[in-house]
């Protein structure tokens, strides 16, 4: 269904092109931004994707010179200093400045769309074959992850080594102190609360670096008989319901920077702070990353003292919406279950158990970033749509 151009002509004294499209709607584009953006081989390499043209020889003040129809796929522009350009139809068309146009490119590139979900969800679960070797499974499995912001994949190997799989299956996963892979096990001289078996409140993980993993993997190798159970959150519908509920909690959760600190040895000795909103927003004030760890929250607090009780009562009605029943959903993994997780969205907890003298719980854990999730997912669509 390639648009085909009917009428192409210059307006506002050669600063914008506009075409007339057979179907009768319109496109205007900015002559500064075609030449910016012409497609020769001077002005762009293709083998990379990339423009040529530096943007010191940008005329922004530019005007087209002459302007033609070629058939009804193609325009050709020759500007004042008798630089040739062409542009596709197609190509405009996808680049139309529109706002209904510009939605539509970045909903496809950016897959905005949020399912929210409380103590309801249906836990997405997908076999960890299945993404492995089928692209539509694996496609399927990262739209979930970006719509939901969970999945379960089930039946791996109950043993370590599936989520370097899993990783290289999307590209790699993401390096942290704690190792390529961490072992979430009862671990005498714990240099992690998460490596004992005490209860781990809702928490993301690692707000103490300044980009925290977008996605974390936790493959259940041994699952201890009593204790030990998951607990879920969707973080961008609490802080919906906050902004409501309470809009006064929501601006100083979402404007005062918190101290994370995490000190010790691991992969390597580390001393790492970081200054986190518990609640960031994008400039609409939507809300976009949780940063809460109450673990690592600092002692360091770096606020006026008059500050602090009411950012503490803030934060008060933010964990007490995260565990009220309406919006928690409990589930316990089985050995084999791999549970793949949203880290900006999804707050993860989990109950105490009882130690003994052997290991009776054991997850591996893994981070991969968002950069890399997104790119597999737009590469495995383009596989995926093609076919069909
Ligand atoms: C963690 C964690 C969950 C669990 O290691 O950060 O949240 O079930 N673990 O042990
Ligand atoms: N682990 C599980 O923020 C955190 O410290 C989360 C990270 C130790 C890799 C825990
Ligand atoms: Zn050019
Ligand atoms: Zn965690």
């Amino acid at each position: 269904m390639n648009p085909g151009i009917q009428k192409v002509e210059a307006l506002d004294a050669g600063h914008f092109v506009r075409v007339e499209w057979e179907d009768g709607s319109e496109s205007r584009y900015p002559c500064v931004w075609l030449r910016d953006n012409c497609q020769c081989p001077r002005c762009f390499l293709r083998s990379a994707g990339a423009r040529r043209l530096v943007f010191e020889d940008l005329d922004v003040n530019i005007v087209v010179k002459e302007i033609a129809l070629a058939g009804r796929k193609k325009i050709y522009i020759t500007w004042p200093d008798e630089h040739a350009s062409e542009y596709e139809a197609e190509w405009l068309k996808k680049r139309c400045f529109s706002e209904e146009a510009r939605a539509e490119m970045q909903e496809d590139l950016f897959l905005p769309e949020r399912q929210y979900w409380g103590s309801d969800l249906q836990l997405p679960k997908i076999p960890f074959e299945e993404i492995m070797y089928n692209d539509e499974s694996a496609y399927k499995w990262l739209c979930t992850l970006k719509k939901v912001g969970i999945v379960l994949l089930t039946g791996a190997a109950t043993r370590q080594g599936e989520l370097v799989k899993l990783g290289h299956r999307i590209g790699f996963l993401r390096l942290t102190f704690y190792g390529p892979t961490w072992q979430v096990q009862d671990k005498a001289d714990a240099n992690n609360v998460a490596y004992t078996t005490g209860k781990l409140c809702f928490h993301t993980d690692y707000p103490v670096l300044q980009h925290p993993p977008g996605v974390q993997f936790l493959h259940c190798i041994k699952q201890t008989a009593a204790g030990g159970e998951s607990e879920v959150v969707d973080g961008f519908h609490v802080s919906n319901k906050l902004k409501k509920q309470n809009p006064q909690a929501y601006q100083i959760l979402s404007s005062t920077a918190v101290d994370y600190t995490d000190v010790g040895v691991d992969y390597c000795d580390f001393a790492v702070q970081c200054k986190q909103r518990i609640i960031d927003v994008d400039s609409r004030g939507q809300a976009v990353r949780i940063n809460y760890n109450n673990a690592t929250r600092d002692t360091v607090f770096d606020v006026p003292a008059e500050k602090v009780r009411p950012f503490y009562a803030a934060l008060k009605e933010f964990d007490d919406l995260l565990n009220s029943a309406e919006h928690k959903f409990t589930y316990k993994l089985k050995p084999g279950d791999i549970v793949t997780f949203d880290n900006w969205r999804v707050l993860h907890g989990r109950q105490s158990y009882h130690s003994g003298s052997e290991v009776t719980r054991h997850l591996e854990g893994a981070y991969a970033d968002w950069d890399v999730v997104m790119s597999r997912l737009r590469l495995l669509k383009k596989t995926v749509l093609n076919r069909d």
